[in-house]
């Protein structure tokens, strides 16, 4: 091994370490503006402890979930990135996503599983506000009916999604709210969405969220997670999609 090969191993060792020892940092929970970019091809550090999301996500999962599932789509990401001939300093990732029709079915299950796991992490948070507020919150009603209409329709979206998928709120091509869901890794914004729309807010409802701790009791983890979501950067996503 050169000097140059171990210096660079011995550096991605302790960064990796640091990354690990940030992330566990209490404090680190509570900056909430702490919002990182979505649309990197990397995996950036969870913001938050992986213990940080209990009593309603466990730690184990929560670490699991991370190190294991959504690091490895951003690897095979990466992977299928250069088997594709993507130049990733060149091509935005969100448009990769929005053409992702244009790719093999590798890149569209791990552009997609990337994308979702760096959105869904900071839309939870600890100990959040329990609903939204301000030009959101004025939507929502608008369109639901009522903040707990729209809790019960897309918690009805999450709990009947067959199999692996997700359930989202989004802006529609044409504007306004709308709730769906995709199958697998898709997303709404991708070319092969049967609804297309900007996600402002996703749920993950692949058994690996919450087996561990719900086993076959969906619907518990789906009540549950309404505790966790971070309606501050909701509301963020919404003015982004807006202006
Ligand atoms: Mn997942």
């Amino acid at each position: 091994m050169s000097n140059s090969t171990q210096n660079r191993r011995q550096f991605i060792k302790t960064s990796g370490k640091a990354g690990i020892a940030i992330a566990a940092m209490p404090m680190f929970s509570t900056i909430a503006t702490n919002n990182f970019d979505i649309t990197a091809y990397q995996q950036h550090p969870l913001p938050y402890a992986y213990n940080a999301l209990e009593p309603f996500i466990d730690a184990m999962t929560m670490e699991i979930h991370y190190t294991k599932h959504a690091a490895t789509y951003a690897t095979n990401l990466k992977d299928a990135c250069v088997a594709e001939k993507v130049d990733t300093t060149q091509l935005a990732f969100t448009d990769l996503i929005k053409n992702i029709s244009r790719y093999s079915p590798k890149m569209r299950n791990n552009a997609g599983g990337h994308y979702n796991h760096e959105l869904f992490w900071q839309l939870m948070k600890p100990a959040p506000a329990a609903a939204p507020s301000g030009t959101l919150a004025d939507a929502i009603t608008k369109t639901f009916g009522s903040f707990d209409a729209f809790k019960t329709a897309f918690g009805d979206a999450a709990k009947t999604r067959f199999g692996s998928g997700w359930a989202w709120l989004i802006i529609k091509k044409e504007g306004g709210l709308a709730i769906s869901t995709t199958p697998n890794q898709d997303n709404p914004l991708m070319d092969i969405a049967e609804v297309k729309g900007f996600p402002i807010l996703g749920l993950d409802v692949w058994e690996h969220a919450y087996y561990l701790k719900y086993q076959n009791k969906r619907p518990d983890y789906i009540n549950n997670w309404w505790n966790l979501v971070n309606w501050e950067f909701v509301q963020k996503r919404y003015d982004e999609a807006n202006h």
